[in-house]
């Protein structure tokens, strides 16, 4: 389905006076401590993230699953939900595609649709942590197994995905290892290391001179025991003996509890280690919730620690990718991403607006109590007015959620595509 243009105008000129009135009152407080708004707005513009083809349907739990209705049945609703993402919140131009679950069956169909959507490939993923229908089976791992021919065929697959991702368009392979083991003996730490060390280096040399690399790392699950690359450290260690096209993606949700994301990705930062990011958020775990619904602040922390990386010319913004990662087992996931688009926006706006000299200045002279106000002088401050003139600019809805429930776009997607469709993904 389409959105009709002339609808989505006119919603917007039925909240035009509301935000005019909130726009020109943040404005003009940002403007009287020195902003520079219009230039505020056009970083917002073009600050777009990628959505991953796998969580647009309903994913589940282990326990169940419940259908959301609607879901895309193939790479082409895929794309047209994204197109429908992109006209409302003109946040996404991008699609991050997992292989086998997204192999395209015509190409110029596929890029001829992507192409009227003004979607574009984003880094590609493969998949060595599930069977399907391959000579050998990867329960025991794929680029780190014992047995040679397992890590042959996880590292042939991998180029098969480069292959894919260049017939698109993409410059980047996502990296995610299951590989582990979930008792202790079962695998050996130092050779499965050196195994996976070996296969990324083969993939490494198969990708185009402007690919890069993002070899994402997560302490457990599905292995309990032990996991290859379980942390940061390692996916840096391994990136950089592969070569430098090859860096470290953050999944905000491969982290145990508590763990100082922020800091890791100021050191990563610092050495130009960062590939981008997976955005979720999580409780507990690999919760792949909507990001920023539970923790705002950290997200906040960490587009802080970003800016301040590219402005001080540690690593410049453009060399990162920005990409969600969720699954949704209860809500409506275009609503979903929509609430993920818009969380993240508003972190990097805030981010945007801490006063970085004052806060050097309270660094510099051990001013504790002033360094933490200026940071909650921007978290604090109510920064949507200034995400929903970028986006009103840029022609999406001026309330995206809003106008998706106006129009029914869930109902109509049920539709067309059936109550029981279901999405290929996790
Ligand atoms: C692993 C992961 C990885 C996969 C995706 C489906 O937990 O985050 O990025 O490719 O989930
Ligand atoms: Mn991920
Ligand atoms: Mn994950």
């Amino acid at each position: 389905m389409k959105l009709s243009l002339e609808q989505l105008q006119e919603y917007n000129q039925s909240l035009f006076s509301s935000h005019q009135e909130e726009f020109g009152f943040l404005a003009n407080q940002l403007s009287k401590e020195g902003n520079d708004v219009n230039g505020l707005v056009e970083k917002i513009k073009a600050f777009q993230i990628a959505v991953p083809s796998w969580a647009l349907g309903a994913g589940g739990t282990r326990f169940g699953r419940f259908g959301i209705g609607g879901e895309p049945r193939d790479l082409e609703e895929k794309l047209e939900d994204i197109g429908l993402l992109k006209a409302l919140t003109q946040k996404t131009d991008s699609v991050s595609l997992h292989i086998p679950w997204d192999i395209p069956s015509d190409y110029a169909s596929i890029q001829s649709k992507a192409e009227s959507l003004g979607i574009s490939f984003d880094a590609m993923n493969s998949n060595t942590f599930q069977d399907y229908g391959q000579p050998h089976s990867y329960k025991l791992g794929s680029l780190g197994n014992a047995k040679k021919s397992v890590r042959d065929q996880a590292v042939a697959h991998n180029v098969e995905v480069i292959e894919i991702g260049k017939k698109l368009g993409s410059k980047g392979l996502t990296v995610w290892l299951a590989d582990g083991s979930n008792f202790p003996g079962q695998a050996s730490l130092r050779n499965s290391l050196h195994w996976t060390q070996e296969s990324l280096s083969e993939i490494y040399q198969a990708m185009p001179e402007d690919w890069k690399l993002l070899v994402e790392y997560k302490p457990y699950e599905p292995n309990f025991y032990h996991t290859i690359i379980p942390d940061w450290g390692t996916s840096s260690l391994l990136c950089k003996s592969v070569g430098d096209r090859a860096k470290v993606l953050v999944d905000l949700g491969h982290h145990l509890p508590n763990t100082n994301i922020e800091q890791i990705v100021a050191t990563l930062v610092y050495q130009d280690m960062l590939a981008g990011f997976h955005f979720n958020d999580s409780k507990y775990g690999d919760d792949d919730l909507t990001t920023g619904s539970i923790k705002p602040y950290q997200l906040f922390l960490i587009f802080c620690e970003l800016i301040s990386g590219s402005e001080d010319g540690a690593q410049a913004w453009e060399s990162i990718s920005w990409m969600i990662d969720a699954s949704h087992n209860t809500k409506d996931p275009l609503e979903d991403l929509m609430q993920a688009l818009e969380m993240i926006s508003i972190s990097f706006t805030k981010a945007l607006l801490v006063n970085r000299e004052k806060l050097t200045a309270c660094q510099m002279e051990g001013d504790v109590v002033g360094a933490q106000e200026c940071l909650q002088e921007a978290f604090q401050r109510d920064v949507r007015p200034l995400v929903k003139e970028a986006r009103i600019q840029l022609g999406g809805a001026a309330d995206p959620i809003g106008h998706y429930r106006k129009m029914d776009v869930r109902k109509k997607l049920i539709q067309e595509r059936g109550a029981e469709s279901r999405s290929t993904g996790l």
